[in-house]
């Protein structure tokens, strides 16, 4: 075998990773939490897709959900309760090179963080969004969130919330210049895995919703869903995802939906029962912020060096400057 060969197949093998290559430590999660399945998800993605860890980040903010990144073998950064988004965006404009994840609780996303949401949308920057929606804070012991449907009981609503749950998804569509958003359930693994490939492969901010189980706070919140099949409206387009033999067995509930549609996607977000599965909305054409701010060209040897050298001439004593004292 000649060298050229050899180093090949020896690139080859240092780029196959395996699962364990992503997994790091035992998970905190309760047993049963839907984080376990997201995470498997996510890390099956990594492998599939042959991500380098070292070219590869996973951004949180605070909460149960947002333990995420310390059990990936990744780059990873445990944030601030609601500044996930902020703290990726800057992540992307500094490395466009790396791949950003965010992992984002209902908490942490759509109350303490909404500002950020809205405008993470806006901006479409390249990053792969995951909301862990449990319909409640769990790392501070069940407090309603804004997900929470109307009449929870929680420690801060033990009388039952009084307003009716914020819906992500349509919020997430009302905004201007999204690009991707997907809903999926944490309890269908095939779909949420597909989701996540696709949320991945789309160039700008893709926003998966994930109905996540919290077994803990909320044990029977998912029941009716979980249960019975009829109540998931599982959508399929030839632009968007295909539905498996098997799953079809199950999820009789189909609609054909485009994607680009985005009208026809706000009123499928709207539907609370079915609840929709799928890509609702997907539209590759919208421009990313660091595309049109060319975050690359500013990281030239040449930009990097002429901007230090600006910066130490600010400090810098001509003679000129010092009048005749020098001299003296
Ligand atoms: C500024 C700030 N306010 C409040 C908190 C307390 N806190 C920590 S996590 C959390 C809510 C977490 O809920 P969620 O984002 O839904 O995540 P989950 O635990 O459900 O995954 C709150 C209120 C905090 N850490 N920092
Ligand atoms: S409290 Fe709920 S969200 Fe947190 S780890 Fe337990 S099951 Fe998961
Ligand atoms: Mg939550």
């Amino acid at each position: 075998m000649n060298v050229a060969a050899t180093e090949c197949l020896l690139q080859m093998f240092e780029e196959q990773h395996s699962l364990e290559d992503y997994q790091s430590g035992v998970p905190r999660w309760c047993t049963g939490c839907g984080d376990n399945a997201i995470l498997t998800a996510v890390q099956r993605l990594c492998r599939d897709e042959g991500l380098r860890p070292e070219q590869t980040v996973f951004v949180s903010g605070i909460g149960c959900s947002s333990r995420f990144p310390h059990y990936m073998r990744t780059y990873g950064f445990h944030g601030i309760h609601g500044r996930a988004l902020p703290i990726a965006e800057g992540v992307r404009m500094a490395r466009p090179d790396l791949h950003v994840f965010v992992n984002t609780g209902d908490g942490d996303c759509c109350s303490i963080g909404a500002a950020h949401w809205i405008h993470a949308i806006r901006y479409n920057m390249n990053i792969t969004v995951f909301l862990h929606d449990n319909q409640i804070y769990g790392l501070t012991k069940m407090q309603a969130s804004p997900t929470s449907p109307r009449g929870t009981k929680s420690n801060t609503s033990p009388r039952g919330s009084y307003l009716e749950a914020l819906n992500p998804l349509t919020v997430t569509l009302g905004v201007q210049n999204v690009s991707f958003v997907a809903q999926a359930l944490d309890w269908v693994p095939e779909t949420l895995y597909d989701i996540v490939k696709a949320a991945f492969h789309h160039k700008g901010l893709s926003f998966v919703r994930i109905v996540q189980r919290c077994p803990e706070w909320l044990p029977k919140m998912m029941d009716p869903w979980l249960h019975d099949p009829q109540k998931v409206l599982m959508l399929h387009h030839e632009n968007g995802l295909q539905v498996s033999p098997g799953l079809g067995k199950l999820y009789k509930n189909q609609l054909e939906h485009d994607p680009l549609n985005i009208d026809r996607a706000r009123e499928i977000a709207s539907c609370l029962d079915p609840i929709p599965m799928g890509i609702l909305y997907r539209n590759p054409e919208v421009p990313c912020y660091e595309d049109l701010r060319r975050s690359d060209a500013l990281r030239t040897p040449e930009f990097l060096k002429k901007g230090l050298e600006a910066e130490f001439d600010k400090f810098t004593v001509w003679p000129q400057d010092a009048g005749g004292q020098l001299a003296a």
